[in-house]
C-alpha cells in the first residue's frame, strides 16, 4: 500500500506539470505571430526629437524600423513653425525605411512641430509627432514668392491631413484585437488546466487506501 501511495503521489503532479508545459508552449507559439505583427516604429530622425539645431535644415529625415509601403497619399509629413505655418517644401519621398521631407530655406528661430503618417511594412498606417527647436533665424530675403508657394502647398495638404483620424481607427483597434487573442488563449489554457486539476483531484479523493485498481 505504501508503494502504491508513493507511486500515485509521484504520478499525479507530473500530469498537470506536463500539461501546463504543453499549454504554455502552445500559448507562446500561437501568441508569437500576434506580438510580431506590431507596426514599424520611428527609430531616428534628423533633426532628432526634442533636440535643438542651429538653423532649419534643408530637409527633415525620418528613419523607421522597416521598409515602408509607399503609394498615393500613404506618406505625409507636416512640419510647422511656432506660428503654426507650414515649412515643408514639396512632398515627402520614401526610400526604403527612410522618409525625406524637403523644408523651406528661410525659417525663424523657435519651436517646430513634426506630424508624420506612413504605411508600415505590415500594411497598417502608423503616425506620430515630435518637436524640435531651431536656435537661429535663417536670413529672410525680401522676396514674397517662396512664402506664398509654401502657403499654397500647405493648403492642398490639408484634406489628406484630416485623413489620419480615420486611418487611425483600425490602427488603434489593432493592439486591442491582438490583446483579445492573447486573453482568449490564456483563458482557454487556464480553463483546460483547471478542468484537468479538478478531475485529477476528484479521482485522488475518491480513491480509498488500498484501492489499487487505478494503478494496476
Ligand atoms: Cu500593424
Amino acid at each position: 500500500m505504501n508503494a502504491v501511495a508513493k507511486t500515485a503521489a509521484r504520478r499525479l503532479p507530473t500530469v498537470p506539470i506536463a500539461l501546463a508545459a504543453a499549454l504554455l508552449t502552445a500559448f507562446l507559439v500561437l501568441s508569437g505571430p500576434l506580438v510580431a505583427s506590431a507596426h514599424d516604429a520611428l527609430t531616428a530622425s534628423s533633426p532628432a526629437a526634442d533636440s535643438t539645431v542651429d538653423t532649419l535644415p534643408a530637409e527633415l529625415t525620418l528613419t523607421f524600423s522597416a521598409k515602408l509601403i509607399d503609394g498615393e497619399g500613404s506618406t505625409e509629413v507636416v512640419v510647422t513653425d511656432a506660428d503654426g505655418d507650414s515649412v515643408t517644401d514639396g512632398p515627402a519621398t520614401v526610400n526604403g525605411a527612410i522618409v525625406t521631407q524637403p523644408l523651406v530655406s528661410e525659417a525663424e528661430a523657435g519651436a517646430y512641430h513634426v506630424v508624420w503618417k506612413v504605411v508600415s511594412s505590415d500594411g497598417h498606417p502608423t503616425s506620430g509627432e515630435f518637436s524640435f527647436v531651431v536656435a537661429e533665424t535663417t536670413a529672410v530675403a525680401p522676396v514674397v514668392e517662396p512664402t506664398t508657394s509654401a502657403t499654397e502647398e500647405a493648403l492642398p495638404s490639408t484634406p489628406p491631413t484630416s485623413a489620419p483620424p480615420t486611418t487611425d481607427a483600425p490602427d488603434a483597434a489593432d493592439p486591442a484585437a491582438d490583446a483579445t487573442g492573447i486573453w482568449l488563449l490564456a483563458a482557454l489554457g487556464a480553463l483546460i488546466l483547471a478542468a484537468v486539476v479538478v478531475v485529477l483531484l476528484s479521482r485522488r479523493g475518491n480513491r480509498k487506501p488500498g484501492d489499487s485498481d487505478a494503478i494496476g
